[in-house]
């Protein structure tokens, strides 16, 4: 190690604007620090090592090995965008006042089990729903239950849900995902409404249409836990992912393919393929497989 790592001190990426980051000092004071081009780009959630220079100015001299990181790829930019690191659970919110988007949460749980997050699926906006509306959704959630994925409902604006969300948080980074006005940041306030996140209201005096939020930020929230806000997404596309490994990204189906006949099965209508055979039984769900198969068609290689 460098003389300068040595002396350097401790943070933690509360937000990360190009090369200048919001960071937390161990002894948690907030500082503005710039970051050595040749370090790479620190991201949110980012541990990294920082020196204080004479004239005051902080520099991030190192980031510190990472357990994971969160990227994502939309049509506009084949060059995927860094979001955050060191995730540990993934918080997917969807907002019930919107038709299920059953092809987005299939996505971001292909990152989580890629990625290795603990996925959490957020129904919020249940305040909109009466109650026979949200019997429907629940049974359309069902199929992440049965792959025993937690699904939450709640409503970030009159605080439902909020308090069991919030057990499941303690010790780890969580990160909040979504499209853009499912209330992402109004969870974050509702679990936190003592440090603000920035919501569609508190914008619109200034700003007016979607993405309200446009950094990952990062709260501490009790039991030692972190929260990451991020903006809102319109897609979320996959990628580093090869076609014959999708499975893994499916739970269920990769639990079945352990059974297929050949070991190459890309289960779509091999012969022996005990995918194929664990859907015809209702064993895996149509909705989960339909999306198998059209994320692997979407895949390059
Ligand atoms: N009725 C109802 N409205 C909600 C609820 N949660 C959030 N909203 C509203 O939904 C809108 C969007 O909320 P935000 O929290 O800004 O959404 P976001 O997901 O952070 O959006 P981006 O930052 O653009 O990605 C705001 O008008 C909120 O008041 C809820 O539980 N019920
Ligand atoms: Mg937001
Ligand atoms: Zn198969």
């Amino acid at each position: 190690m460098s003389q300068d790592v040595q002396t350097a001190q401790h943070a933690t990426v509360i937000a990360s604007y190009g090369n200048q980051c919001k960071i937390e000092t161990t002894d948690k004071r907030l500082l503005t620090a710039k970051s050595l081009k040749n370090i790479g780009k620190p991201l949110c959630g980012d541990n990294v090592c920082f020196k204080s220079e004479q004239n005051n100015e902080n520099v991030i001299i190192k980031i510190l090995s990472r357990t994971s990181i969160l990227s994502r790829r939309n049509n506009l930019n084949p060059k995927p965008k860094q979001i955050a690191a060191n995730i540990d659970q993934m918080i997917i919110v969807i907002s019930a006042n919107d038709t299920v988007k059953f092809g987005l949460i299939d996505r971001y749980l292909v990152a989580a089990e890629f990625s290795g997050f603990n996925p959490i699926i957020v129904l919020n906006k249940v305040d909109l729903l009466k109650p026979e509306q949200l019997e429907m959704l629940k049974d359309d959630l069902k199929i992440y239950i049965d792959i025993n994925i937690p699904v939450f409902y709640c409503s970030a604006k009159i605080k439902q849900g909020i308090t069991s969300l919030l057990a499941m948080t303690a010790n780890k980074t969580n990160i909040v995902v979504g499209q853009s006005g499912v209330g992402k940041s109004s969870i974050v306030n509702a679990i936190l409404p003592t440090q603000p996140a920035v919501t569609k209201e508190i914008s619109d005096s200034t700003h007016k249409g979607k993405h309200t939020t446009t950094t990952a930020y990062l709260y501490h929230i009790p039991d030692n836990g972190k929260l990451i806000d991020s903006p809102g997404i319109r897609e979320f596309g996959l990628w580093n992912i090869e076609k014959n490994k999708l499975a893994r990204g499916f739970r269920e189906i990769q639990h079945y393919s352990e059974h297929c006949k050949f070991r190459d099965c890309l289960h779509h209508a091999e012969p022996g393929c005990a995918v194929v055979a664990a859907v015809k039984k209702g064993d895996i769900s149509q909705q989960r497989y339909q999306s198998y198969l059209s994320i692997f068609d979407s895949l390059e290689q």
